[in-house]
């Protein structure tokens, strides 16, 4: 029996399910959850979601989005089996890991090359754009039909994790599903106005103090800018908006390599990478002990800005010469 078979027979054979993804959500941990916990319902299980963090606004208008709770509410019994979508590993769920691991199984279905196989099945497609691709599978797999409402949530997940299908990822099976999903009646111009036309004044005045600092090597393969408290305060902006800044460097000419740094109020710095492709930036941020894909990843590393910056560009000088050669 393969994962998805195994998969199958534990969702027939148990009747109420936890559903949970990473903190900071995003379209895929979003638009993938919605999609599976509508599948369930359909199937006549019981299922919830719990997110340690809420749903981004321009996310909000995906069906049923209301229902992502924090907190479980206790009833009568508890989830027999937890799905974990979008996660490397068990930490990025933050603090629903604890219900996570009060179930009596645990599903793993992911798409990080980084990914430790933290569940009981683990459903790991390194070959997907999106988890959302996985769950498509699923759906077809159990012979349900996808649905507008499911097709939605599918198709904002792939549209936001493939960056409007320019990554990598992107593969001959993304626009297939994709192409699946816009006969379920998705409108394509409709949902990507409501996905990416929201930006805030705050925001755009946040990005503009980042890029102040942005800095090149002399050859111009590495670009990094950076973003610190003081930035937002003086935007009145949160760290939740800053989803897509890296994409406005990471697109300049020349560069291989894009770093955003981010310093947080735990005394850590946040260290985003981005590549396009070329550059395995998997292995560049496991060095720091983070993870990701090979064009997107990130880090946290304790420190201040200033040292966190010179220890990661050494090594990332490092990395794109090695490419070089
Ligand atoms: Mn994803």
């Amino acid at each position: 029996m393969n994962e998805i078979e195994h998969i199958i027979q534990v969702l027939k054979n148990n009747d109420f399910f936890l559903v949970t993804s990473h903190l900071n959500p995003d379209g895929d941990s979003v638009g993938s959850q919605l999609a599976l916990v509508s599948l369930l319902k359909e199937m006549g299980k019981r299922a919830v979601i719990i997110d340690e963090d809420p749903v981004p606004n321009n996310l909000c208008f995906l069906p049923q989005s209301d229902r992502i709770n924090s907190k479980l509410l206790r009833t009568e019994d508890f989830p027999q089996v937890s799905l974990v979508l979008d996660c490397s590993d068990l930490e990025r769920v933050g603090k629903v890991a604890q219900l996570v691991k009060e179930t009596d199984l645990i599903i793993n279905i992911d798409h990080h090359i980084s990914n430790d196989k933290f569940g009981d099945i683990n459903l790991i497609g390194e070959e997907a754009s999106a988890v959302a691709e996985q769950i498509f599978d699923l759906i077809e797999s159990l012979g349900y039909p996808v649905g507008k409402e499911r097709a939605v949530s599918l198709y904002t997940a792939i549209l936001t994790d493939t960056g409007s299908f320019q990554y990598a990822n992107t593969t001959p099976k993304t626009h297939q599903i994709a192409a699946c999903l816009l006969k379920e009646g998705v409108s394509p111009s409709l949902l990507a106005e409501k996905v990416y036309r929201v930006d805030s004044f705050s925001r755009q005045k946040l990005l503009g103090l980042a890029l102040g600092t942005l800095e090149r090597t002399c050859d111009g393969s590495i670009a990094w800018f950076r973003l610190t408290r003081e930035m937002y305060q003086q935007s009145q902006s949160s760290p939740e908006e800053t989803n897509g800044f890296i994409d406005c460097i990471s697109s300049i000419q020349g560069v291989k390599l894009a770093l955003l740094f981010r310093d947080r109020e735990d005394s850590k710095v946040k260290v985003s990478f981005r590549s396009k492709g070329e550059l395995n930036v998997a292995s560049l941020a496991e060095h720091f002990g983070g993870g990701g894909h090979r064009g997107a990843s990130g880090c946290l590393i304790k420190g201040s800005i200033e040292e966190v910056e010179k220890r990661v560009l050494a090594v990332a000088r490092q990395y794109t010469q090695k490419i070089k050669n």
